[in-house]
């Protein structure tokens, strides 16, 4: 209802300012016809495409200024490079070419705009210049859509070479869960109606499967440097998109599928903070967040870098938050780490007491977190 008289009192003014705009042109004494445009009115139009130019100009070397530190530091992954290349050049020639264009289109617009007595000329084709501007960009696309189709083959080939390791990432409403393969770097089947909460049982392990047994379900995504990483994506509810901008990798998650992506991670944690561009973001963060803190406002702890795993797909009121850190450390470290974690054998729940902490709908997370970093 409230939409309603909204709408109607909006349509209601807006026919109020056109009745006024009418008794207002009609209330003008005019020597000419004001509904064909002279000459001055076309030099100014002609002047004022000469502003707007100035000022799409001007709005993009003030972009390029102040927002160019808001792009992603280096990629830290082998395919990172090569897709920041193809991504760099392709938007070095789209705006080398919409520079020159748009000079031109306004420069044209001004040059030949109406004047009394002059005619336009009647121009039918020209063979030689349609030839041009179709070669032109039939060369630069093709260059541009084989190289990317072969980068694409490339990233997108997953396959078993170079003993990579074998990481399930499990997407629901609104967290990322890990599991690893375990010592068999096989993941045991799984499936989303064998989910029993009760047993612990929270990505739907088959308990029959005995590649499931030495699986690490975890709630922290450790990754072993220069070790080639093959990710298998699955879905609980809805559509949700696993994004690690660093290594410049998503992949969709889809419920009753599995998906997968690889990529072989270069820098660890320890030394991206190190990274220039890194610790220039640190800091501009951290003035703002000690800002914050004097304001008394929430989320103003001093922040520290690390690579995260979001969510890429609008999927619900808390998807927003939906991420998990990523570590990415030593192969001593990574080891170091995974063997303090307790495969899915010893975590499935036999205790009738710790059951009911499993009952509580939110219990589910909290508790597999703190088993899984405890013990
Ligand atoms: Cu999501």
């Amino acid at each position: 209802m409230t939409a309603l008289l909204t709408f109607t009192v909006l349509v209601l003014v807006a026919i109020a300012i056109w009745q006024m705009t009418k008794i207002f042109e009609l209330s003008q004494t005019k020597t000419e016809r004001a509904e064909i445009a002279n000459d001055s009115d076309n030099k100014n139009n002609g002047y004022l495409l000469f502003a707007f130019l100035i000022f799409i100009y001007g709005i993009t070397i003030f972009s390029f200024a102040k927002y160019s530190k808001m792009l992603l530091p280096e990629a830290v992954s082998e395919h990172g490079g090569e897709y920041d290349q193809l991504m760099l050049v392709s938007m070095g020639i789209i705006f080398f070419v919409q520079t020159i264009t748009q000079a031109l289109l306004h420069y044209f617009g001004y040059k030949y705009r109406g004047q009394k007595g002059r005619k336009a000329l009647f121009f039918a084709d020209n063979d030689r210049l349609e030839f041009i501007w179709t070669i032109i960009p039939v060369i630069v696309l093709a260059g541009l859509i084989l190289w990317g189709l072969y980068t694409w083959t490339n990233i997108m080939d997953i396959n078993e070479d170079d003993d990579p390791l074998v990481v399930e990432l499990y997407a629901q409403q609104f967290n990322w869960t890990a599991r690893y393969s375990g010592e068999d770097n096989v993941l045991g089947e799984a499936n989303v109606r064998l989910i029993d909460i009760a047993n612990a049982n929270v990505l739907g392990l088959d308990e029959s499967d005995p590649n499931a047994e030495d699986d690490i379900i975890v709630k922290e995504l450790h990754l072993p440097v220069g070790r080639k990483v093959n990710f298998k994506m699955r879905s609980q509810d809805v559509l949700h998109s696993a994004y690690m901008p660093h290594f410049r990798a998503q992949m969709n998650c889809v419920p009753g599928m599995i998906t997968q992506f690889s990529f072989t991670p270069t820098i660890t944690t320890e030394e991206m903070r190190l990274n220039p561009d890194v610790v220039d973001k640190v800091k501009r963060t951290n003035a703002l967040r000690a800002e914050w803190a004097a304001e008394g406002r929430p989320n103003s702890d001093p922040w520290e870098f690390d690579y995260v795993l979001l969510c890429n797909k609008i999927c619900g009121k808390s998807h927003y938050n939906m991420q998990m850190k990523i570590i990415v450390e030593t192969e001593e470290e990574f080891n170091k780490w995974l063997a303090e974690q307790k495969s899915f054998k010893e975590t499935v729940m036999v205790d009738e007491e710790e059951e009911q902490a499993f009952n509580t709908e939110d219990g589910v997370d909290v508790e597999l977190e703190e088993r899984t970093s405890e013990e």
